[in-house]
């Protein structure tokens, strides 16, 4: 007999099909991801083994509580687990796991053309094109900011900001840093370690945030630490939209003290603050950092492999917590 899955968010053809032939799965049908309320359900109805999810299911203390006592693995495909209470996850036998390393070029290509774009214009260029573009556009109109030779600053150097720091450097950047702990030379590769967030600012031209959301970076992006960085700074965002106080972000971006902002991530999604597509200067996208078809399979994909690992008795490839 196949093991039972419940399969919570809306994936890739090829991840549905392979869920569906390793496994006696209830697919999520759409429009959107299932709530916690179906997936307990049908958790319970289908006696499952084993529940594959993404960032829209908040697995919160009631909702580990509420699963039935069959669910053995909570696979999130995502590598952020913010949405997961962890402490009840554990308390309750819960193996739980996350997919890192399968996403981290795309998600670092993804902030790469959200920093080029915010710089150089990227949403009103391409808003001039479709309006029709006919009348003249003098040298001195419509300038964006030099990315090349810049300063980038990262916040978190763990696989996603160190690969952003990569191809920054193909663009002659140079890289300073801030994370929890500092990075042995082979893998700073020369970036500048700051032991604090707030002595990194004044010397980033460019920041860009790659840090997980918690308690310690909650709004760590506020009023204060923008007033920190340069003036006309670029401020880039593919990780979390807890790590921005959104109404000191809006003021930065209206006043001019930041030039220009991407950002992929939000406090409230999929309902982000509506005061963001005002702005001409900031180039937004819906939380798809990691949204290439090869990333996307390989998510999920990832997260099968660790349920499958965990319900044959080898225990998760890529657990949460050891
Ligand atoms: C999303 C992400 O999970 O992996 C993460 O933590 O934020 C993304 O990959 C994915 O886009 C689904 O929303």
């Amino acid at each position: 007999m196949k093991p039972r899955l419940i399969l919570a968010c809306l994936m890739p053809t090829d991840v549905n099909i392979r869920a569906m032939r390793e496994f006696d799965a209830i697919i999520a049908a759409g429009p959107d991801d299932m709530t916690v309320a179906e997936v307990t359900e049908a958790a319970i109805a289908h006696e499952a083994d084993a529940i594959m999810f993404t960032n829209t299911l908040p697995l919160s203390a009631a909702a580990v509580a509420g699963l039935p006592p069959t669910v053995r693995v909570g696979a999130t495909s995502s590598v952020g687990y913010d949405h997961i209470d962890v402490p009840a996850a554990k308390a309750r036998g819960l193996h739980v796991t996350n997919t890192p390393g399968v996403l981290t070029e795309c998600t670092a290509d993804h902030a790469f053309m959200m920093m080029l774009a915010a710089a150089r214009r990227g949403y009103e260029y391409d808003r001039i094109m479709r309006k029709g573009w006919r009348y003249r556009i003098g040298q001195g109109d419509l300038l964006g900011v030099r990315v090349t030779g810049k300063t980038l600053g990262i916040l978190g150097m763990g696989r996603i900001g160190r690969a952003m720091a990569q191809r920054a450097r193909g663009f002659d950047m140079k890289i300073v840093y801030h994370a929890r702990t500092r990075l042995p030379p082979e893998l700073e590769l020369g970036a500048t370690y700051f032991p604090t967030f707030e002595a990194m600012l004044p010397h980033c031209d460019f920041l860009s945030l790659h840090a997980p959301a918690n308690p310690a970076t909650d709004k760590i992006v506020n009023a204060h630490t923008l007033s920190l960085l340069p003036d006309g700074a670029v401020l880039v965002n593919v990780s979390r939209g807890g790590l921005v106080d959104e109404d000191a972000l809006v003021e930065a971006l209206t006043s001019g003290k930041l030039f220009a902002a991407g950002l992929d991530v939000f406090r409230q999604e999929p309902d982000f603050d509506l005061r963001f597509a005002a702005l001409d200067n900031v180039f937004l996208s819906p939380h798809v950092g990691s949204a290439s078809k090869e990333t996307r399979n390989a998510m999920g994909f990832r997260a099968l492999d660790n349920i499958a690992a965990v319900l044959a008795g080898k225990g998760p490839i890529d657990p949460l917590w050891t």
